[in-house]
C-alpha cells in the first residue's frame, strides 16, 4: 500500500470566496489509505464544503490539507454528457483503451455496450451512479468522494449501489457523505461536522 493515498486536514480553516465567515474551523481529520469514512451532520453543517476543500474549490486561509494526486467526486446527481458511455468515461482519462472501461463497467456491474448513447434522462439513477463510479475508476483515484449517493434511488437501489461501493472500492480511500444510518454503519469509521468542526470521531 503506498503511504500517499490517504487525506491529512491539520488546522483547516476554510471560506467559500466572498462568504464572511469560514465554512470549517480547526478541523483535524486524518484518513487512512484505502479507509472508507462515513461524513455525516446535519444540513447546512460543511460537508459538501469539506468535499470543496478536498478538491481545491473552497478557500483554505488557514492549515495544511494533504489529498493523493487522483481524486473523483461522485454528487448526489451523476454527471453525464449526452454522448456514448466510452466519452463519458474518458473523461476520467482520455488515453483509456477500450478494454480498461469495459473492465471498469464490469466492475459495478453495468452491461453496456461503449456505443451506447447515455444522457441525463436515458439512464435510471441506479446506472447513472454506476457509471459514475466506473468513471472514477477508469481516473483511477486513490481518493473517491461520495455525495450521498443513493440521495434519488429507491431502496432495492440503493442497497445495490451500496453493495457495489463495497466491492468496486474495497482498495480505495473514500469519504461519503450521507443522512442515512444504514449507509454510515458500513463505513469503517464515521465522523460528524457540526458547526464547521469534526465533533465525533466514532469507531465501529
Ligand atoms: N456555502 C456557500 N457556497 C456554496 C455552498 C455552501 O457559501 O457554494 C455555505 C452555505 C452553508 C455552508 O457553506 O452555510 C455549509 O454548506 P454545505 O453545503 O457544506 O453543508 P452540508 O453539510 O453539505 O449541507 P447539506 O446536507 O444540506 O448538503
Amino acid at each position: 500500500v503506498r503511504d500517499d493515498r490517504g487525506v491529512v486536514l491539520s488546522g483547516v480553516t476554510a471560506r467559500w470566496e466572498d462568504a464572511a465567515e469560514p465554512v470549517l474551523s480547526g478541523v483535524e481529520l486524518t484518513v487512512r489509505p484505502g479507509e472508507r469514512v462515513a461524513v455525516v451532520g446535519g444540513s447546512g453543517a460543511g460537508k459538501s464544503s469539506l468535499f470543496g476543500v478536498l478538491l481545491g474549490f473552497v478557500d483554505v486561509s488557514r492549515g495544511t490539507v494533504e489529498v493523493p494526486a487522483r481524486v473523483a467526486w461522485c454528487p448526489q446527481e451523476a454527471v453525464l454528457v449526452s454522448t456514448t458511455v466510452r466519452e463519458n468515461l474518458r473523461i476520467g482519462d482520455p488515453d483509456a483503451s477500450d478494454d480498461r472501461l469495459r473492465a471498469a463497467l464490469d466492475a459495478v456491474g453495468l452491461g453496456l455496450d461503449l456505443d451506447t448513447e447515455v444522457g441525463p434522462t436515458l439512464l435510471s439513477g441506479g446506472e447513472a451512479q454506476r457509471l459514475g463510479l466506473a468513471r472514477a475508476l477508469v481516473h483511477d483515484a486513490d481518493l473517491v468522494l461520495l455525495d450521498e449517493p443513493t440521495a434519488h434511488l429507491d431502496e432495492p437501489s440503493a442497497r445495490a449501489l451500496l453493495d457495489l461501493i463495497d466491492t468496486a472500492l474495497a482498495d480505495r480511500t473514500v469519504l461519503h457523505v450521507t443522512h442515512r444510518p444504514e449507509e454510515a454503519v458500513r463505513a469503517d469509521r464515521v465522523v460528524e461536522i457540526a458547526e464547521g468542526r469534526v465533533v465525533v470521531r466514532a469507531y465501529r
